[in-house]
Formats: structure tokens, sequence, C-alpha cells
């Protein structure tokens, strides 16, 4: 598929944002030429609401806007044919659906408040992170905002000890749902390909599992701090976290961002 920079379709984005990667793997795993245009937290509504939309992931495609990840995925889907990350069978489309809200809806806010409650402390490191590849003023805009960044972070996710500790209780019990699904020998979640649910699954995984081929921008494992790293390689080593970082290692191969 060729696309003129015209039609070439832009990527919003926030460097270390999970939803990003989500669909930002499913333009890479497509094969559908796009520009990301990453941002900065606070600085990314400017982007978003132009664009008609609050949150990043926003995809912009011609005279279209895509505001919501899943429909990014499904939108991207279509444009390359179909039935790729979106089965044609309709009870399978039905089962990658349902799966791919209830990561949206549960395993997504969980694995954010918890990673989230355990860098807050480490100001430096999350700069780092959320200013890779943003442009140079917001980058330089950063350092200012930080302090107003943390606390609206802290405020908007309602990031407590008590609130921390029960998102990672909830990642276990979804990582546990996921071994038992995973425990017939399945080697996806639905069906017997890849799909949008175990892309999804993975995706949102990632900020409790620092997964290596994961294109959002993380702190090294060995940087975090020593609680976080510790729940990481104890997640990692389930059987759910097996299956996501061999989701990376297979199915997370090449990029197809136009820089
Ligand atoms: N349902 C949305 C959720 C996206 C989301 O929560 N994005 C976060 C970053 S991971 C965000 O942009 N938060 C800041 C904001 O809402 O302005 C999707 O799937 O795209």
């Amino acid at each position: 598929m060729t696309h003129s920079s015209a039609t070439l379709p832009v990527l919003i984005t926030m460097p270390h944002s999970h939803y990003s990667e989500k669909a930002r793997w499913a333009l890479d795993w497509l094969s559908l030429p796009y520009r990301e245009e990453p941002h900065a937290p606070l600085l990314h509504r400017f982007a978003t609401t132009r664009n008609g939309g609050r949150s990043v992931p926003v995809l912009v495609h011609g005279a279209s806007r895509f505001v919501d990840s899943t429909d990014i995925l499904v939108h991207a889907d279509a444009v390359c044919g179909g039935d790729l990350l979106y089965p044609r069978d309709s009870a399978l489309r039905c089962a990658v659906e349902a799966l791919e809200e209830r990561f949206d809806d549960e395993l997504g806010p969980h694995t954010r408040r918890w990673a989230y409650a355990q860098l807050l402390p480490e100001s430096r490191l999350l700069r780092q992170v959320m200013t890779r590849g943003v442009p140079w003023f917001e980058a330089g805009l950063l350092p200012v905002g930080m302090p107003i960044v943390l606390r609206i972070v802290r405020a908007a996710l309602r990031i407590t000890p008590e609130s921390a500790r029960r998102s990672i209780e909830r990642v276990h019990g979804i990582f546990q749902e996921v071994d038992e699904w995973l425990n017939d020998g399945r080697p996806f979640l639905v069906g017997e390909r890849f799909t949008a649910a175990d892309l999804t699954f993975a995706a949102l995984a990632a900020p409790v599992l620092f997964p290596a081929g994961c294109r959002a921008a993380y702190p090294a494992l060995e940087e975090v701090p020593a609680a976080m790293r510790e729940e990481a390689l104890l997640l990692r080593d389930t059987g759910a976290g097996r299956f996501a970082l061999r989701l990376f290692s297979q199915e997370r191969a090449g990029s197809s961002a136009v820089a």
C-alpha cells in the first residue's frame, strides 16, 4: 500500500502510554504505514482535543478521526482487508471483541495504576520516559510542569497505597484467568492465530512485565524500585506472563512507522 504524506495516518501518542502501544503494535503488525506524533503528558491534550478526542492514542486518517484504541484497531484491520486482527467468523470475532473490551476496561487501568504508584516517587526516571521522542519544546517544559503532572496523575487515577495494592491483586486475578485458559495448550486466546485479544492482553500487561520488544517508553527493569522489579519478575514467571512475553517476541517484529 502506498501513502502520500497527505494521506499517511498520524498516530498521536504519549511515549509511555500502554494504550498507545496497543495501537502502535496493531499498525506495525498490519504493516500499515503511519507517522507517530508523541506528546508529553498534559500537552497531549492540544493534539487530541484538536482532533475530537481527549486521551491517547488518536489516529488521524484522511478526514477520519479515531479517538479510542479499539476503534483504531478495527479501522486499521478493515483498511488492510479485514480478517487479520479480527476473524471474519462471527463467533470468533465476538469472542475476540469481548476479551479486548475486558482487557481495556480492567487490565489496562489496573496495570497503569500500580505502575504509576511505584514510579511516582521516581520523578527523574518518569521524566526521562515521558519525554522520549516528544517535540523539544515539550521536553523542555516538562521539568517545570512535572510536579503538576504527578499531582494530576495521582488524583485522576486515585492512587493511594491501598488502591495500588488492590490493583495489583486484580492484575494477578486476570493473569490467573488467562493462565487457566492457556492450560489446555491453546497457542492463542481465541482460535488458532494471533488476534486483537492477544495483542490487547500483552500490550496492556506491559507496565507490569517490561517486555523486551515493547515500544512504549519504559525504564529498564534494573532502574525501577526493587519492589516493582520483584513483582515484574514474579508475573513474568506465570503462564500468562510467559504468554505475553512470547507474543512480544514472536508478533512484535517490524515497524511500519515512517520517520
Ligand atoms: N479507552 C481509551 C483509553 C486510553 C487511555 O486511557 N489513555 C491514557 C494514556 S494510557 C491517557 O491518554 N490519559 C490522559 C488523558 O486521558 O488525557 C483507549 O482505549 O484508547
